[in-house]
């Protein structure tokens, strides 16, 4: 089974956490004991990439660490052209849609493409909107940023990523945000579209997660909390058991 469909069998039963890994954060050692807790604590799959450029060597190295020290299914969330990688089981196709740089929405992606085919690497289409306050990827991404609130503009985006044909959408409030978007913006967004939401930035604790899950978010998203972490098991333990207690809609 591919890693989309594998993601989609998972949402028909039970909300889905993801851990984000970036390479540039630590050693790949520390990424494959990060990643080991992580799936003791339950999360479901791993993303690995970040918007700070990485050498390919650094994620070969980082995602065959994880590779041996974990059995859940590796997806890169690349922030450049670069970051490809044959070891991973899949990687975002994302656009960066509410980017002002064209460069972010089909720029590097059209210089991925032919390699990304070369290489057979299961991709998956994505629609990746920043929100407020946006961090490091909203400046390096060139974002206009959406309010945190804004569930107009929020939802607009959302759809119009579902009728391109994109197979995911993003809510990215930005890595160690101290804000998340707002659930009025998930649960407004949920009512228009159909393909999974994704929402990450600046979840660190069981409330939030559980709020935002609630309002409809498909998938949670923490990457700064394991990373800071510790004892990686308590701090992701508590938030992803939080997510998995509140249903999916049948
Ligand atoms: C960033 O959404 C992810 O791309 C995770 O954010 O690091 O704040 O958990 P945090």
């Amino acid at each position: 089974m591919n890693v989309y469909a594998s993601i989609l069998e998972k949402l028909r039963e039970e909300k889905v956490h993801m851990t984000l890994i970036d390479p540039a954060s630590q050693t790949p050692d520390r990424a494959g004991k990060i990643a080991e807790e992580a799936e003791a604590a339950g999360t479901d799959f791993i993303m690995v990439g970040g918007s700070t450029n990485i050498d390919g060597h650094m994620l070969d190295r980082t995602i065959e660490s994880i590779r041996d020290s974990c059995t859940r299914k590796i997806i890169i969330f690349p922030g450049s052209s670069n970051m490809v990688s044959d070891r991973a089981d899949a990687i975002y196709y994302l656009s960066l849609m509410n980017s002002e740089d064209p460069e972010f929405i089909v720029g590097h992606q059209v210089r991925a493409a032919r390699y990304l085919r070369a290489l057979g690497l299961e991709v998956i289409p994505m629609g990746y909107l920043v929100f407020e306050p946006g961090m490091t990827v909203g400046k390096v991404g060139k974002a206009r940023l959406i309010g945190r609130e804004d569930h107009i503009l929020a939802s607009s985006f959302a759809l119009s990523a579902q009728l391109f044909g994109m197979k995911l959408v993003y809510f990215e409030s930005g890595s160690g945000s101290p804000t998340t978007v707002s659930p009025k913006v998930v649960s407004e967004t949920k009512a228009l579209i159909s393909v999974p939401l994704i929402v990450g930035g600046g979840i660190r604790d069981r409330e939030t997660a559980q709020a935002i899950t609630r309002a409809g978010a498909d998938i949670i998203v923490t990457g700064t909390l394991a990373e800071r972490s510790q004892d990686v098991y308590a701090s992701l333990h508590p938030i992803i058991s939080g997510v998995k207690g509140i249903p999916v809609q049948k």
